[in-house]
């Protein structure tokens, strides 16, 4: 068996530079720098077969190249806590119809399909109880942060979980069609 997700890899400039950001709150446990990405759709634990019939789709997938809009900070909620901190992915058109594509293609293999409404974002740190003035000043420095980032290919990930961070590995890389 082997843990999936599909996800748009970040420039190394950009994941240095918001590996940077992470300080300043207690009890977050940062991204680290490596894994920082864009996830499209998680698709979790599948048999080998399965993995073969996910990347033949994908590979056949075809989207347009776009350039992605990152900024803004915020957090999703677990329980009324904030519990993830994440950087911001502008929700537009060339995003979105990319991660139906990848939707419709996860689907035809056999996948159930993903009920949870795509928000795009980059998750910085998750969180445990943070002091609420803390968080609240890290999203008052960072908001205004934004970025551009062409987006030419997204990437078949496997998600490795052991005793600390979760390995990420670059299972198979798909090009976008050139930008018109
Ligand atoms: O892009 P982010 O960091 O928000 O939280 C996991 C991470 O999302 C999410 O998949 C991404 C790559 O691991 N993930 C992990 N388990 C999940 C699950 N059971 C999940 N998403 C949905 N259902």
């Amino acid at each position: 068996m082997i843990r999936l997700f599909v996800g748009i890899p970040l420039p190394p400039s950009l994941r240095r530079q918001l590996g940077s950001f992470a300080a300043g709150i207690p009890n977050a446990r940062w991204t680290p720098e490596e894994n920082l990405h864009l996830t499209l759709r998680f698709i979790g634990e599948v048999d080998e077969t399965t993995a073969g019939a996910v990347h033949d789709a994908l590979a056949e997938l075809q989207a347009p190249a776009f350039t992605m809009t990152v900024g803004g900070c915020g957090t999703f909620e677990g329980g009324r806590r904030p519990v993830t901190l994440w950087l911001g992915v502008e929700r537009q058109p060339a995003l979105v119809r990319l991660r139906d594509k990848v939707e419709s293609a996860l689907v035809r293999v056999g996948l159930p399909a993903e009920s949870r409404r795509f928000q795009p974002h980059i998750t910085l740190a998750r969180m445990k109880d943070p002091p609420l003035p803390k968080l609240h000043a890290f999203v008052a420095g960072h908001n205004l942060f934004h970025d551009s980032v062409p987006v030419t290919s997204f990437v078949l990930f496997s998600s490795h979980l052991g005793r600390g961070e979760p390995i990420y590995t670059a299972e198979a890389e798909y090009p976008l069609t050139a930008d018109s």
